[in-house]
């Protein structure tokens, strides 16, 4: 069974519903869907372009920031070859994994518990032309049933505040290779400072989400044969893709409250990459 949980069944109703512009106009720029948000300098003169054609450019500027900070996470997976096979846990509409297999030219297995995003991302798959490589599939990523070690590089991109830390490094510990390579790029409250701000209660009650504590991911690491090779804290490089979101017309509600959460230092945005030993 995919979907074992009343939890996993409200998560897998949030996708299965979801149709923001901010998600499908920013695709539509180049035909690669996203479920992440985006780093890097933001472009400010996108603000000051023509009437007609500032709502594209901002559209745009979006779209290339959630294209980089895809593109950071493949580059941490390694060295990765034609020969490989990588896992993108929580694949959304796709946008990892079709990115994964231009720059690498591999197989490409995504799982999602929502059965629009899986038809929607095997959809851009089979236009692409990539359908025998990418393949998109209705499963749980805690229990996919996926052969042990077969998996050369595993990801989650902004999906581990769906499932238990736990369980969730347990399987791709099974999954991965030995010598392979996990990347994560999540949001994570920093328990410096104790429990998190109402501010995080706000964007976990908005995505049907629970953000974990940063201590949890190296406790849960640790205990499931994955030993951190590099932690990058993406906060200071996020903040300008919400400063732009939330000055556009693809703004769902939710920028205050990741700028609240950001810049008051009791939220990251981390990435995390670990090798299975
Ligand atoms: C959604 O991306 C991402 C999450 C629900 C994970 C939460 C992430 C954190 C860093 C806490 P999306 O692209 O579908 O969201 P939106 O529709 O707001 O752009
Ligand atoms: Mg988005």
């Amino acid at each position: 069974m995919t979907i074992v949980s009343d939890y996993q069944n409200d998560v897998a109703s949030y996708w299965n519903a979801e149709r923001n512009a901010v998600n499908l106009r920013l695709g539509d720029v180049s035909g690669i869907y996203h479920h992440h948000y985006g780093i890097g300098e933001v472009d400010w003169s996108v603000l000051e372009a023509p009437d007609d054609v500032r709502e594209e450019a901002i559209i745009a500027e979006l779209h290339r920031l959630e294209n980089d900070q895809a593109r950071l996470l493949l580059g941490h997976l390694g060295d990765i070859g034609p020969q490989h096979r990588l896992l993108d846990a929580g694949s959304g509409r796709g946008g990892s994994s079709i990115l994964a297999n231009a720059a690498f030219g591999c197989q490409v297995d995504g799982v999602s518990i929502s059965q629009t995003q899986v038809e929607f991302a095997n959809r851009q798959a089979s236009e692409r032309g990539v359908a025998d490589k990418v393949r998109f599939h209705f499963k749980n990523m805690l229990d996919t049933g996926f052969e042990a070690g077969a998996y050369q590089a595993i990801w989650n991109n902004e999906s581990t505040m769906y499932v238990v830390l736990d369980d969730l490094f347990a399987a791709h510990s099974r999954l991965l290779a030995r010598g392979g390579r996990y990347v994560t790029i999540t949001g994570c409250y920093d328990d410096v400072y104790g429990l998190p701000s109402r501010a995080v209660s706000t964007i976990n009650a908005h995505y049907v989400c629970d953000i974990h504590p940063r201590s949890a991911y190296f406790r849960a690491m640790a205990a499931n044969r994955l030993v951190p090779t590099s932690v990058i804290d993406l906060t200071a490089d996020t903040i300008p893709y919400w400063e732009l979101r939330q000055k556009s017309s693809v703004a769902t509600g939710i920028e205050d409250a990741f700028l609240d959460a950001y810049r008051d230092g009791g939220f990251q945005y981390l990435l995390i990459a670990a090798d299975r030993v």
